[in-house]
């Protein structure tokens, strides 16, 4: 069926049949181009026009740009042309036909908003930039992949249609699931702790969230992609190493394996793996940092959520990845584990780029009557959770883990301003389809 014979090493001389898009139309009057993209790059294709069929020049030169056509020809060594060589075509098959009309222009030049190329994905992923981010994507969760598999995690996968919410109560998205109260996962979080006490004991899972998010803003989807890690017998500061390691590996991925991509981006100077271990600021030294920054109106007080403006400050002083640690157990949910030698404080973590929060987690409370208790302080019912807490009766072992936004990390892996960037088909308040 695929009948392509083009390579982008094709020699002079070779007969070769390409198929692929028309990029642009060239007529210069006596000889005209045609420029052919595929997933090698582009082609010139040269019309002589006295010396060829008539039929197959205005075959050729009628077509519609972005039209997928059909080359046979041969390749002839040519200096002008964009690759040094170029096809002179037997024949030109118009395979589909474009409309003359696009609602957006593919070769870049002229730059059409968001909310369109979002409207015309397909359009827009023939730009080499914006193919480059979803290429970047599939490597950063290769390399993520490769990461557990290097600590002996497990992949799973766990429903996305359930009972229960776990990350706040508002930003639930209901369902009806054969007329009882279902939701959309906001996060795999209980399924993957039952897994700890599984014989499976470490485990990872890459899947969908879906939360009701109130707010439009250039970080926030409403169904993104979280990366979890849990294991068994881990700490917090256990899960934080993992977390550093995958996060490191990742990138390592992409300079390893992505230069072509992070060069149609232009960024293949700034891209830097970073190293160093990421610093771990506890959460009290982080709020004396920021308010020695002086960049807010208030300063911030012990139990305070940091605010978009205290992490743009902490981030700027800190310049590089780091944790934050130790957080007051008030502002993190049931399941995580408080010290036990300060109720006040937890062994919650977050993992921030400069520009943002890239990772939660922490150690999890694993015994069976502090979890209930923590139920009912976030006003929680603990029977709703049954099918949860009881497991944690028949031997529930210390564990610890974490969930990463894979959108924020190749958002800011590769500087990209709206994380619905880094998506195809991203979901917010106004966008349900495509
Ligand atoms: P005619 O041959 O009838 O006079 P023309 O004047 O349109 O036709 P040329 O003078 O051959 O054609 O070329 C026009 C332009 O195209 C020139 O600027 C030339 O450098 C460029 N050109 C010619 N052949 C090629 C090629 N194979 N690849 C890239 N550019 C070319
Ligand atoms: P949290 O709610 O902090 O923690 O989510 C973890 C990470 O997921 C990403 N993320 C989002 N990305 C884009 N749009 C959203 N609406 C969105 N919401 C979350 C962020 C965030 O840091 N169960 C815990 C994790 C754990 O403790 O293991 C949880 O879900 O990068």
């Amino acid at each position: 069926m695929d009948e392509r014979t083009y390579t982008a090493d094709a020699e002079p001389g070779e007969d070769v049949t390409i198929k692929g898009w028309v990029h642009e139309i060239r007529d210069l009057g006596g000889i005209a181009f045609i420029i052919v993209r595929d997933t090698t790059g582009k082609i010139q294709v040269k019309f002589e026009k006295d010396e060829m069929d008539d039929d197959l020049v205005e075959t050729g030169l009628d077509v519609h740009r972005e039209s997928v056509v059909a080359v046979t020809g041969a390749v002839e060594q040519e200096e002008r042309a964009p690759t040094g060589v170029e096809i002179v075509p037997e024949s030109v098959k118009v395979i589909a036909e474009a409309d003359p009309e696009l609602p957006l222009d593919p070769s870049g030049k002229v730059d059409a908003e968001l909310s369109t190329r979002l409207d015309n994905r397909t359009l827009d992923l023939r730009k080499p930039a914006v193919q480059a981010v979803f290429e970047i994507r599939a490597e950063v969760l290769r390399s993520v992949r490769e990461a557990f598999r290097s600590v002996d995690a497990t992949e799973i996968n766990t429903p996305k249609i359930v009972a229960t919410g776990t990350e706040g109560g508002t930003e639930l998205f209901p369902i009806t699931y054969f007329g009882r109260e279902a939701f959309m996962n906001q996060s795999p979080q209980l399924f993957k702790q039952l897994m700890v006490g599984s014989g499976l004991e470490r485990v990872f899972e890459i899947g969908p969230i879906f939360r009701a998010e109130e707010h439009n803003t250039p970080r926030h989807l409403n169904e993104a992609t979280s990366i979890d890690f849990e294991s068994a017998f881990f700490d917090d500061g256990d899960a934080m190493d993992v977390c550093e390691h995958v996060v490191k590996s990742a990138y390592e991925g992409v300079a390893e394996n992505c230069g072509a991509q992070l060069e149609a981006l232009g960024i293949e100077d700034d891209f830097e793996v970073p190293d160093g271990e990421f610093e771990r600021l506890t959460y009290e030294e982080a709020i004396e940092r920021i308010n020695a920054t002086g960049e807010l109106d208030e300063p911030l007080v012990w139990g305070d959520d940091l605010s978009t403006e205290a992490e743009h400050a902490l981030g700027q002083a800190v310049g590089e990845h780091y944790f934050i640690t130790d957080w007051p157990s008030e502002i993190k949910p049931f399941y995580i584990k408080d010290r036990d030698d300060d109720p006040e404080v937890s062994t919650g973590f977050d993992m921030m780029h400069p520009s943002m929060e890239l990772v939660s987690g922490g150690q999890r409370e694993h015994r069976y009557d502090q979890l209930v208790a923590g139920f009912e302080q976030q006003g929680l019912d603990p029977e709703a959770f049954e099918y949860y807490t009881k497991m944690f009766k028949y031997g529930m072992p210390p564990h610890a883990g974490w969930g990463l936004g894979a959108e924020r990390l190749v958002m800011t892996m590769l500087g990209l301003e709206n994380i619905r960037e880094a998506v195809i088909f991203p979901r917010d308040r106004q966008r349900l389809s495509p």
